[in-house]
């Protein structure tokens, strides 16, 4: 906390602090919640392992505020003129809380609507920002190939002993391998790039205590070039069933069609527009590539010892993995691209 402390006078804010609180969410930054002189603040040390080019997400950063203000909550410069202030492996940020915000986490279809309004806002506004202009901040991010690469690696050298207690789930993982097949024929298509928010999942959306309505997209590290498919999908997979990642129970989960249509319409009248006929064709797809690339990478996190997500348990990463190929398994039918 004391360091928290400490980071607060990196930054223009004025007055006393009334108090400083860890908050716990979130796989890779710390987050306090910070009241000074009344006003509300969220702090941030960014995860400068898994950000190892700061830079870029500094001029990400600064690059997509001005680009498109009204959707992100107010982020303060530093001392020297930055968002990140501090040591090179010791970044801090802070922006205001957004009054009378929350997100949501057991997601009405009123909720749901929502948010992915407020995604859809997002790729609308964005619709001819340059994706060569947001670098990539942490290579091959979403690249389906480099996270089944990551996952043979750790495999073959398996060194956390764990490879024994996943059989199953490796075979899972291997057998739905044709999802990269597929998405490679969308690219071959002709599928296009744009700027996207890449961790569009229904945490990182703000919407009004009071009226329910959207007001603001936050989480904003991963903001660069990506597919439409990458932020519906990660839609599709944070909110057609309503459970953590961590949920061991599964049964009883069943494909509401009813949710499905109203992630996909909401965004749709935001940003349909914008999208070309590929991209409109390809979006459920897209819920099968999220949700297989996250088995992927939690299972690959959970054979390398929890080296890059946060865990509180050492089988933490093999739940969320099943979590996810449990959803992969509930929506296969439903979102692929030949149904
Ligand atoms: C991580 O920052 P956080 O915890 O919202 C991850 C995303 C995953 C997400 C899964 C930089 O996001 O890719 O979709 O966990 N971010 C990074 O909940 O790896
Ligand atoms: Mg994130």
């Amino acid at each position: 906390m004391q360091v928290a402390q400490e980071a607060i006078k990196l930054f223009n804010v004025q007055g006393a602090i009334d108090s400083i609180a860890p908050l716990g969410f979130g796989h890779i930054n710390d987050s306090f919640s910070v009241k000074v002189n009344g006003h509300g603040y969220l702090l941030q040390r960014l995860n400068t392992n898994v950000f190892r080019q700061p830079e870029i997400i500094e001029e990400n950063l600064s690059r997509l505020l001005s680009h498109a203000p009204e959707l992100f909550p107010l982020h303060l410069r530093g001392a020297s003129g930055k968002y990140h202030e501090g040591k090179t492996d010791n970044l801090w940020r802070i922006q205001e809380f957004v009054q009378d915000s929350y997100s949501p986490t057991e997601l009405t279809v009123q909720e749901l609507s929502e948010i992915a309004k407020g995604y859809g806002k997002f790729t609308a506004a964005f619709k001819n920002a340059r994706p060569d202009q947001y670098a990539e901040g942490i290579p091959g991010f979403h690249n389906l190939h480099h996270r089944l690469n990551q996952f043979q690696q750790a495999l073959e050298t398996n060194s956390a002993a764990r490879a024994e207690s996943a059989s199953n789930e490796i075979r899972a993982i291997e057998e739905y391998s044709w999802i990269a097949d597929q998405f490679d024929n969308l690219v071959e298509q002709g599928l296009p790039l744009r700027v996207c928010h890449n961790d569009a999942k229904a945490g990182n959306c703000l919407l009004s205590k009071k009226t329910g309505e959207f007001l603001k997209v936050v989480d904003l590290d991963t903001v660069w070039s990506g597919y439409a498919l990458f932020d519906l999908g990660d839609m599709l997979r944070s909110m057609l069933f309503n459970i953590p990642e961590y949920e061991v129970q599964l049964d009883g989960l069943r494909f509401d069609q009813k949710r499905f249509e109203t992630i996909l319409n909401s965004f749709l009248a935001q940003c349909g527009d914008a999208l070309e006929e590929i991209e409109l064709k390809s979006l459920p797809f897209g819920g099968l590539y999220m949700t297989y690339m996250m088995a992927t990478r939690f299972l690959t996190d959970y054979l390398n010892g929890d080296i890059y997500y946060k865990t509180g348990y050492p089988e933490e990463n093999l739940i969320r993995t099943r979590n996810q190929l449990k959803i992969l398994d509930l929506t296969r039918d439903f979102l692929s691209p030949h149904s």
